[in-house]
């Protein structure tokens, strides 16, 4: 049980009860109980297990959330949240899943319409039953037919943030067996994707009876759902499901090869093995009945005239001419490592949770040498949003902190809303003493072409703004990018110098592989941000590297890699 497990708990627990119409003050304790434990830095596990009672001391958990929290981490459940699930039919808790709906919307939608699965709602938008409903109208019933439609395409896909860390440990804990020779994950999890259907788990074994025994009694596992000789699919605690696939040792590259995909990668590189005479499938490379390659993926790559590909560069997106001109074979895709700043992040002057002081030492204590604190602008009255009288005093601030701190720079920042109006939420004397602006969309997401172009045009135009940040505003799977034109906005961005974001929160990683590859192909330099409202909201920062990866990126390709010194001259001159 990881905190981020607690939390979702309390999150479920509080939209149940909201959608129940419970007291709206209890509702808040849990949201609140969601968020300390979602931010805190040390695993509420080991609090539990060492000294329960401390607990207490977090802000917000009392007695009964202590309790609570410690039910949850001792026994991986909470039955209050199940009897609540029972009482909420699922169709009305898969309308939390549709962009727009809350519990309250939910909670209307099942009592005034009786609604009760997502079909139903499709068909009663539809028929424009929604629109006359109290709180709705005909926008909010066109948003639900597009969020339902979003919904549909994401299917039951998951973040890979939430993936991975799943297929880490299982992948972890088979390796430990005397039994398995060889273990890992392979399929979207490996090309890092950001979404992930399924899991797929490869290892080689004598016998298969033991990875597959010790999968079915995994921690982690709740059903069995088929078994045969050399395949088990297994579903986890919370959903997802996995292929364990135990092969020969001769066949584990082959394997490796064919089960990492992507589907269009493969093609390809069967279609080269076919104009070679070799036919390749999972289990090798064969030339008539005898194998020739298959034991490492190396060995299939190269019995096909390439040299090994990185797994994440596998969507037949042009990498495989690349490795053919042997372009590939010189290419370090970025690490985690390479990082030397970050560049947007919040504090508690606006919706963050943690003050200057301690994000700055939770960015030394990362490794970073410079940072930049990128509050909210006034627009975002939801989050406290600076105007210019509080930012300016929230600067001073910054510069206290700076004084006392050595060893990293810290950026006077904000984070500027660019208005519906495609003007800045600031004026131009104010942003002229910020040393880092990130300008962004946040409303009015859903104009047409031509007014999102003049707003991103504008914002890029500003000799003020350093950084488009989470460029294209969409949210992985639930809310698609806004109706820009990729290619005119990067264009303006590579003429006037202004960056270009690659926002590493799981639920954005904007821009997205496609489009940041596009922007480095013109040259524009690219910052990988966390957007951290915590400490540990540092931590989000390998998922920006992973997308970058998937871009093709290197080190060299992303402005925030660079040493302070030389990061410094990229900064715009006024
Ligand atoms: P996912 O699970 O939807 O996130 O995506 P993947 O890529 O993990 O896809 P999955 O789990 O259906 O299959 C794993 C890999 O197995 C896939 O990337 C390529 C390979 N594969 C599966 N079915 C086929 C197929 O019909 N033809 C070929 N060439 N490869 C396949
Ligand atoms: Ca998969
Ligand atoms: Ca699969």
């Amino acid at each position: 049980m990881t905190n981020t497990d607690v939390s979702k708990v309390f999150d479920e627990l509080a939209d149940l009860l909201e959608i129940q119409g419970a007291n709206p003050f209890r509702v808040r304790a849990y949201r609140n109980a969601a968020r300390t434990v979602g931010d805190l830095a040390e695993s509420v596990a080991d609090i539990v297990s060492v000294d329960a009672g401390r607990l207490r001391d977090l802000s917000g958990i009392g007695d009964d959330l202590a309790k609570k929290i410690a039910t949850i981490i001792q026994t991986g459940e909470l039955p209050q949240l199940n009897e609540l699930r029972e009482q909420v039919p699922q169709g009305v808790r898969d309308m939390l899943r549709v962009a727009g709906l809350g519990p309250k919307k939910a909670a209307a939608l099942w009592k005034e319409l009786s609604i009760t699965s997502l079909d139903q709602l499709k068909q009663a938008a539809e028929q424009g039953q929604i629109a006359s409903l109290k709180g709705f109208g005909k926008k909010t019933e066109q948003h639900i037919l597009e969020g339902l439609s979003q919904v549909e395409q994401a299917g039951q896909r998951v973040y890979l943030a939430d993936a991975k860390p799943l297929a880490d440990a299982i992948v972890a804990d088979l390796a430990k067996l005397p039994a398995v020779k060889q273990v890992s994950a392979a399929g979207s999890v490996r090309r890092l994707k950001e979404t992930v259907g399924d899991l797929d788990v490869l290892a080689t074994a004598d016998d298969s009876a033991g990875p597959m025994d010790a999968l079915a009694k995994h921690s982690l596992v709740e059903k069995v759902l088929a078994r045969g000789e050399t395949k088990q699919r297994v579903r986890l605690k919370g959903g997802l499901e996995m292929d364990l696939r135990v092969v020969p040792e001769k066949s584990y590259g082959a394997a490796m090869q064919y089960f990492t995909g992507s589907k269009e990668h493969n093609i390809v590189i069967r279609r080269r093995a076919q104009e070679r005479g070799l036919k390749l499938n999972e289990y090798g490379i064969f030339r008539g009945d005898e194998q020739v390659a298959g034991r490492t993926e190396e060995d299939v790559y190269a019995a096909v005239g390439l040299p090994w590909i990185p797994p994440e560069l596998r969507e037949n997106r042009g990498e495989i001419e690349r490795a053919e001109c042997g372009e590939l074979a010189k290419l370090k895709l970025i690490e985690l490592d390479d990082m030397r700043g970050d560049l947007h992040m919040h504090t508690t002057a606006t919706d963050g949770n943690a003050s200057i002081r301690e994000m700055v030492d939770g960015a030394k204590a990362r490794g970073l040498k410079y940072i930049a604190i990128t509050d909210h602008s006034k627009r975002v009255t939801m989050a406290n949003g600076l105007d210019a009288t509080r930012l300016r005093a929230h600067w001073k601030e910054i510069d206290k902190v700076r004084q006392q701190v050595s060893g990293i720079e810290v950026l006077r920042g904000i984070e500027c809303d660019i208005l519906e109006d495609a003007t800045l939420d600031l004026p131009d004397d104010v942003l002229a003493e910020a040393d880092w602006v990130v300008a962004v969309l946040h409303y009015g997401l859903k104009q047409p072409q031509d007014q999102i172009m003049k707003r991103l045009l504008t914002a890029i135009r500003s000799p003020y703004v350093s950084v488009i940040g989470h460029p294209s505003a969409r949210i992985v799977g639930k809310r698609p990018p806004v109706a820009w034109n990729l290619d005119e906005m990067l264009r303006a961005a590579a003429d006037h110098g202004v960056m270009m974001d690659i926002n590493a929160h799981p639920s954005r990683l904007d821009l997205d592989d496609v489009s940041a590859a596009a922007a480095r192909d013109l040259g524009i330099p690219i910052v990988i941000s966390t957007d951290a409202h915590a400490v540990t909201g540092l931590d989000v920062m390998q998922y920006g590297i992973y997308q970058a990866r998937r871009a093709g990126l290197t080190a060299k390709d992303v402005a925030n890699t660079r040493p302070w010194g030389e990061f410094k001259k990229l900064l715009r001159r006024k």
